[in-house]
């Protein structure tokens, strides 16, 4: 899958990190979604393969592009029998975020990516729309934290793996209400709280690497994003838990429907009995191969954004493989045919 698939990857995250980026710092969250998904899909498309969206934009009836359940690739399409040889059709499960952090984008914050993982069908969980309480550490931590720890037990146990005072421990924690009680435990216990607006993503895999000053995340982000997070974590041998949201006391937001038993039995529907159940990486990501990439939009931790230039722009893609267990850093420089104006908001 690797051999076939990498390139082509690297290719959808760059061209719908390139859309996005020309609207970074519009102040127009939607439209620099917008464009990243119809660039992500329009290079999806061109690939031979036979693709299912299993997290994506949302329901069908709510996302006219890249919804739940869409199938991409060359071999999807109607006439598919004329050029795709059913022998050697690739059929796999993709997971995407065009436009990770759309607020950052909009906002020329840091850390907005656009991301991807896939793995052969029925290699990534179907998350609900709900939310998820997420934990990701390094390598080094996998399988000692545990999400059902205090957060101060964690930080202790995170010092010892990593070899490092709790005091300079660095945990990623957003900027929420429901993270108030959070916040102040870790700072009781001595860590570093580092504050973001958006964009749990990027600092769940920065977590996962070395020298890029972040040791952990903590706290409740969406749930399909988690399912990303967790593919990237497995590719890549660090931790990841997430539990699923389904209160709507709990985040407030008033994203999640009404009450908690609606939500339940939601996820019943689903197949999911157990609504409390922590899962870790490999069971996020379960697939035999478990493919991960992601390219900046805006400069973060671990990946530098999109710099356009007269008549081209540089991305950096970040790729990762449970397959050949390798990380790649790819610095990609895309030439323009049209004038630099043309790269203008059209
Ligand atoms: C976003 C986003 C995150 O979770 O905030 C979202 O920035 C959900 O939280 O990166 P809110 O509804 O409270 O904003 C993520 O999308 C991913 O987990």
């Amino acid at each position: 899958m690797e051999n076939t698939l990498g390139l082509e990857i690297i290719e959808v995250v760059e061209q719908a990190a390139i859309a996005s980026a020309r609207w970074m710092g519009k102040g127009e969250k939607n439209i620099a979604d917008q464009v990243a998904v119809e660039a992500m899909r329009e290079r999806m498309n061109k690939i031979y393969m036979r693709g299912r969206i299993v997290i994506g934009e949302g329901e069908r009836d709510d996302a006219p592009m890249l919804y739940i359940g869409e199938e991409v690739g060359i071999c999807s399409r109607p006439d598919a029998k004329e050029f795709c040889n059913p022998e050697e059709l690739i059929e796999i499960d993709i997971a995407v975020d065009p436009c990770e952090g759309t607020n950052l984008v909009a906002y020329g914050q840091p850390g907005a990516m656009s991301v991807l993982a896939i793995s052969e069908k029925g290699g990534l969980f179907a998350a609900p729309d709900f939310y998820m309480k997420k934990l990701a550490a390094p390598p080094a931590a996998k399988g000692k934290v545990d999400i059902n720890k205090s957060a101060t037990e964690n930080l202790k146990i995170l010092a010892e793996c990593l070899d490092l005072a709790v005091e300079d421990l660095v945990v990623v924690v957003m900027k929420r209400e429901r993270h108030n009680d959070l916040i102040k435990e870790i700072r009781e216990a001595g860590a570093r709280v580092q504050l973001i607006s958006d964009g749990d993503v990027s600092a769940a895999l920065s977590c996962g690497f070395a020298g890029t000053n972040i040791h952990c995340l903590m706290g409740i982000g969406a749930a399909p994003e988690g399912v990303i997070s967790a593919a990237a974590m497995r590719a890549l041998g660090g931790h990841f838990q997430g539990q699923l949201v389904y209160d709507p006391e709990i985040v407030k937001t008033g994203l999640i429907g009404e009450s908690k038993e609606a939500n339940i039995e939601r996820l019943k529907s689903m197949g999911i009995e157990d609504p409390d159940k922590v899962y870790d990486a490999s069971e996020l990501a379960s697939g035999q191969t478990v493919l991960f990439a992601a390219c900046g939009i805006t400069s973060g931790n671990l990946i530098q954004g999109v710099r356009f230039f007269k008549g081209g722009a540089r991305t950096q893609t970040l790729v990762i493989s449970n397959q050949s267990r390798t990380v790649r850093f790819v610095d990609t420089i895309h030439m323009f045919d049209k004038s630099p104006k043309s790269l203008q908001l059209h």
